[in-house]
């Protein structure tokens, strides 16, 4: 099955201040497309991946070494997940209520605010910061290029791109406070909660 662009789930112009149309429009429409059409190069029909699901994708390629898809369909799924982990009006600690039971196990939500800016703004380079379910427990993680938890035996429910081309345009080269305003403004705790609902 062919990879394919998703449509932003929110109006371009949804997410300003935070995250302008400018941003949006470069990030969703032509680096997001790359990954789409490299992923449809590298795991798409012909493959020895044509077929499986995209999470079987990222893991299978990780443990092989195959980094053109491993960052690629990695991307894919990363950038997927990214436009619903945000919404206008979102971030801030008011959480659902699975969340907020391992929020609080896991030291509260001050504390996972904290890790979460702090493993984005020390991600040295291009990657993402995570947060991720292993072994049952909530996990702040952070991975170079287009790699994942999934890759790293965890799940992810909630992440954060900190490539340069998700941010410059708005924040310059203040990865802290892009940080920041995502986790208080733009976070759409929805689709944390209904991801953290599908960890098996
Ligand atoms: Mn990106």
């Amino acid at each position: 099955m062919a990879f394919k662009l998703p449509e932003l789930p929110y109006a371009y112009d949804a997410l300003a201040p935070y995250m302008s149309v400018e941003t949006l429009q470069f990030h969703h429409d032509k680096h997001h497309l790359a990954y789409v059409d490299n992923g449809n190069k590298f795991a798409g029909a012909g493959t020895k991946y044509d077929g499986k699901s995209i999470e079987d994708i990222c893991k299978e390629a990780f443990a092989a070494k195959d980094m053109p898809v491993v960052n690629n369909v990695g991307q894919h799924y990363n950038h997927n997940h990214f436009w619903k982990w945000m919404k206008k009006g979102g971030g801030g600690k008011s959480l659902p209520g699975k969340l907020a039971g391992h929020v609080t196990t896991y030291g509260g939500y001050d504390k996972l605010r904290t890790d979460f800016v702090q493993a984005g703004v020390t991600q040295f380079g291009s990657g993402w910061c995570w947060l991720a379910v292993k072994g049952g427990k909530l996990e702040v993680m952070k991975t170079p290029n287009g790699e994942n938890p999934l890759m790293h035996g965890a799940s992810p429910i909630l992440g954060c791109d900190v490539w340069e081309h998700s941010y410059y345009i708005d924040y310059r080269n203040a990865r802290q406070k892009y940080l920041e305003a995502f986790v208080d403004h733009l976070v759409n705790w929805d689709h944390v909660e209904e991801m953290l609902g599908q960890v098996k």
